[in-house]
């Protein structure tokens, strides 16, 4: 008689200071662009999950924003929506810690999180690409942050497809007997409104700097599918008339770029044509509306 092994299945965060390769990591699991990923540190606002499904395992991913300490009532937001990720309602939280840089304020701050979690935590040491020492810079971070010393660990590179079985070899013990959440074809439960607004934000990230990319809200107006095509209206938010002439650009260049290449990523993503309209929108001082930050998120 052959006994099958019971499915098993894990919540499981990615946690970490911003850019530290969270959303990365989950990409590169899933081989599939779920989550947004620029050089821009705060470029994830909200939790999105990601789901991995095989045969006998589920795993569902919660990407967080990187913990920060900025100052406006979106900041304390996205912090929110991390450490509510550390706290309760997962399994297991993978704290990714950016090997490429110092330590400092922001990773203090996530390893206190981290080491209250009442889950069990993997340190997840990412970027060794960037790292000339990463075994003396782990010991540093060893010695630096306490509540560790349990904890299993491993070294990796996100953005190079081998982290994915190194991952996922160093998680499987920890998967217990659970059920399959989420139907086994679905990478993320987020909508694609959501995914078509991140994509947009995306480009708008790639294509500005400075304080643009933190200023920007893109809303979804209308999204309309057919068996065609996806039709897409979105306005962009941003604070003031000079970021708005920043993003729509000389002739409306720069807004015509980001329109083209967001598309591209939603047409890939939804494998049809999409129709895009984008237009920008002044709302001073959004990011610490919390009117408006309750009824866009
Ligand atoms: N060289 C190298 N770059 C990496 C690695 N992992 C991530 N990156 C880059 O680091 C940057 C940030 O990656 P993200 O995945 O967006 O980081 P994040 O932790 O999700 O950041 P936030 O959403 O801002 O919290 C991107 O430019 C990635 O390509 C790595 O292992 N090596
Ligand atoms: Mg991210």
């Amino acid at each position: 008689m052959t006994v099958i092994p019971p499915f098993r299945s894990a919540f499981i965060t990615l946690f970490g200071r911003p850019n530290s390769g969270k959303s990365t990591l989950m990409n590169t699991i899933l081989e599939e662009q779920i989550s947004i990923v620029t050089s821009l540190p705060q470029t994830t606002r909200q939790n999105i999950r990601g789901i991995y499904t095989t045969d006998d395992v589920q795993i569902v991913f919660v990407d967080t924003p990187g913990m920060h300490r900025g100052k406006h009532a979106l900041n304390e937001l996205m912090r929110e929506a991390a450490v509510s990720a550390v706290s309760s309602g997962v399994d297991l939280v993978c704290y990714l810690v950016d090997l490429s840089r110092d330590f400092g304020d922001e990773e203090s701050d996530c390893a206190a999180s981290a080491a209250a979690s009442p889950v069990p935590v993997l340190l997840v040491f990412n970027k060794i690409d960037l790292c000339d020492n990463p075994d003396g810079k782990i010991n540093t971070f060893l010695s630096t942050y306490k509540g560790f010393n349990n904890s299993p660990m491993i070294k990796i590179s996100a953005t190079s497809p081998k982290s994915k079985d190194i991952f996922l070899n160093a998680i499987d013990p920890l998967i217990l007997e659970g059920p399959k959440y989420f139907d086994g074809d679905s990478l993320t439960d987020a909508t694609m409104r959501t995914i078509a607004a991140e994509f947009i934000r995306k480009q708008i990230i790639i294509n500005t700097r400075e304080e643009v990319p933190h200023a920007v809200f893109v809303e979804i107006e209308t999204y309309k599918e057919t068996a065609q095509k996806h039709e897409i209206v979105a306005g962009i938010h941003v604070e003031t008339n000079g970021q708005k002439a920043i993003i729509i650009g000389s002739k409306g260049t720069l807004v015509e770029k980001i329109k083209k290449d967001a598309r591209k990523d939603i047409e890939n993503l939804v494998g049809m044509k999409v129709s895009l309209k984008l237009h920008v929108k002044v709302t001073p001082g959004w990011r610490d509306d919390a009117n408006f930050l309750r009824t866009m998120r």
